[in-house]
């Protein structure tokens, strides 16, 4: 990723100043930053307030276009802008105080590192005249955001404040998207000037090429032509390129295969007779078998992650790879890349499209991969007296309106909601997925309910990670935001429980968290909410929540401590091969297989 950060502005990010002192009556720091993000187009902030930003929540209030919410937790208000970016494409924005309030920004600004969200987190920071003096509430945020952002800026002259601004939302959403801090001294925000808004971009350092070589889309038509088990694996780069589009009609032209990663879930319809739904540890298993016997893999916007490819050395040993990324800092960073193609990815799939012939020799491909897919289906158990969540999870696709956002926290309820929810679009998936951040359930249905307040908005939880940022819930009630949380509440730290039980003899370290009553704390926060346990109380329960018009917590009790219904299947364990998916509670892919006497090393 190109980035650059600056502690002290560098000389290329110097403010473009006018030849001619600006007309106007003086403004305040606040109130010019204020004007800058209105601006930018911005309509909503997560932020709450401290000594080194008040005086930024004074000029807001006098705000006609920006709704600001107060999130009970800066770590809320950075998921939530998170969030917002999330199901709309837009750049999300979080502001703090200085100090604890910068410093509690710092999950939220890596999740959006980790997963290339546009994000711009602006911080109130002591006076530059007691800078580095450890001033009350002073942390270097510059410095220890550093290796998360894509940029920073501290602030030091009032006249930079609308070029600043201006280039932070440039760069947050452009090329390879990602977060900016934006830190401003207090005395700043106080100064007055008669503010130049008329900026243009000078970014001499930062032009990420947008353009895919010619010569390498040529290349790689060459490769897919002449493929005869190709597959497309595509990703989160689809969503952020807004090319879900270009990508249907590629696979409608070609007729190839699609997985997708975590982050790419909705942007290919999972429901489609060509897809193979999400690949990886949990993903499906004819999905991970089928890219592991391909002989090219056209890889969009993806990273080769390790959740994905396990043992690298092992990973789709047959095949070719055409890689198309707008980073080329990803190109050749896990995988050696056949045909590497650098740029949108939105702009290399109309090439690609429009220099293609449906593909006629992939008929046996396509039958074998059919074949696992009817072998291999995502699938669980019923139990008599207790609910199954990837049960719930089906049933709730069923009842929820066909363009619900969903959002999820991590652990064992989100690989089950990745699994079983049907993803038709993208922006409607709310996961922290690189980062992998218990806690983000919440507040990043949050941030997508204020961005859509018309749309049904669910976040389902575990009940840990719901603890984690489970204050939000008076934001909801006071705000009057009606995300739907479902809390798939087993007691337990469930992931790692599972982990554990198959790696650590079930030995419990730590993750017996105990059984809250979520409904009950709902309550006392003023939300409308249910607790349930058994099977026929669910889809009546699942139907009140819906209707209901404000926030609502449905609390779903089941138990952990069942092996043969606890564990999230199938399973790559780490570093291992698709051969070494547990296929069901028990037995590998690798011991089916050669049980069948099918198996080819
Ligand atoms: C902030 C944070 N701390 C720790 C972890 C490690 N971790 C991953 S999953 C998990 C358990 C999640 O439990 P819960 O939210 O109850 O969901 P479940 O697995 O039971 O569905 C933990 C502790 C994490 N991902 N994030």
């Amino acid at each position: 990723m190109a980035t650059k950060n600056a502690k002290f502005k560098s000389k290329n990010l110097v403010a473009v100043k006018n030849e001619k002192a600006p007309a106007g009556r003086p403004m305040k720091g606040r109130d010019i930053l204020v004007k800058a993000l209105e601006n930018e187009g911005v309509n909503a902030i997560f932020g709450y307030p401290g000594g080194a930003s008040m005086e930024i929540h004074q000029g807001l209030t006098l705000s006609k276009q920006i709704r600001m919410i107060l999130p009970r937790h800066e770590q809320g208000g950075a998921f939530a802008a998170g969030g917002y970016a999330r199901s709309t494409g837009k750049v999300g924005v979080c502001l703090a105080t200085s100090g604890p309030g910068a410093t509690n920004l710092l999950t939220g600004i890596m999740d959006a590192k980790m997963d290339s969200i546009p994000l711009v987190a602006i911080t109130g920071q002591v006076p530059s005249t007691v800078l580095g003096s450890d001033a009350f509430q002073e942390a270097d945020i510059v410095g220890a955001t550093f290796p998360m952002v894509k940029h920073s800026y501290l602030v030091q002259s009032i006249a930079d404040i609308p070029q600043v601004i201006h280039e932070a939302f440039h760069i947050a959403k452009s090329g390879r998207p990602g977060p900016v801090v934006v830190d401003i001294p207090k005395n700043i925000q106080q100064q007055e000037v008669v503010a130049n808004f008329n900026v243009k971009l000078e970014c001499p350092g930062y032009k990420p090429n947008v353009q895919p070589s010619v010569l390498q889309v040529k290349k790689a038509i060459h490769a897919i032509k002449g493929a005869r088990r190709p597959i497309i694996y595509a990703g989160g780069g689809i969503v952020s390129a807004h090319a879900s589009e270009e990508l249907r009609a590629f696979v409608k032209k070609t007729g190839i295969p699609v997985t997708t990663t975590i982050t790419g879930l909705g942007t290919y319809p999972s429901t489609d007779k060509l897809s193979l739904r999400m690949l990886g540890m949990h993903g499906a298993v004819y999905a991970n078998i089928a890219i592991n016997h391909a002989d090219l893999v056209i890889a969009l916007g993806v990273r080769f992650d390790d959740r994905v490819t396990g043992k690298l050395s092992e990973f789709c040993k047959e095949a070719k790879f055409i890689h198309v990324d707008i980073d080329a800092s990803e190109i050749n960073k896990n995988i050696p890349i056949d045909i590497p193609i650098q740029g949108d990815v939105k702009r290399a799939l109309k090439m690609m499209s429009e220099r293609m012939e449906p593909k006629k020799n992939i008929g046996p491909w396509l039958k074998q991969v059919g074949k696992w897919k009817k072998e291999f289906p995502l699938k669980y158990d019923l139990h008599k007296n207790d609910i199954v969540p990837q049960h719930l999870i089906s049933e709730l696709r069923k009842l929820a309106d066909k363009d619900a956002i969903m959002s999820v926290g991590v652990g064992q309820h989100q690989m089950w909601t990745a699994q079983f929810w049907d993803f038709n679009e993208p922006f409607r998936w709310l996961c922290s997925s690189g980062l992998g951040a218990m806690g983000f359930g919440l507040p990043g249905a949050m941030g997508a309910q204020v961005a859509h307040p018309k749309r049904q908005v669910i976040n389902i939880d575990g009940d840990g990670s719901f603890l984690m940022n489970i204050q939000e819930l008076q934001t909801l009630k006071v705000e009057k935001i009606p995300v739907k949380n479902v809390v798939l509440n087993n007691a337990h730290l469930g992931m790692v429980a599972q982990w554990e039980d198959r790696f650590y003899k079930s030995i419990r370290g730590h993750t017996f968290i105990g059984d809250a009553n979520f409904a009950e704390i709902a309550h006392a926060f003023g939300v409308k909410s249910e607790s349930i346990s058994k099977p026929k109380e669910m889809v009546p329960a699942l139907k009140r929540m819906l209707k209901h018009n404000g926030p609502y917590v449905l609390d779903v009790k089941y138990p952990y401590n069942d092996k043969s219904r606890g564990h999230v299947m199938p399973m790559i364990p780490a570093n291992h091969t698709y051969l070494d998916t547990f296929i069901d509670e028990k037995h590998t892919l690798r011991e089916y297989w050669e049980k069948q006497g099918t198996l080819e090393e």
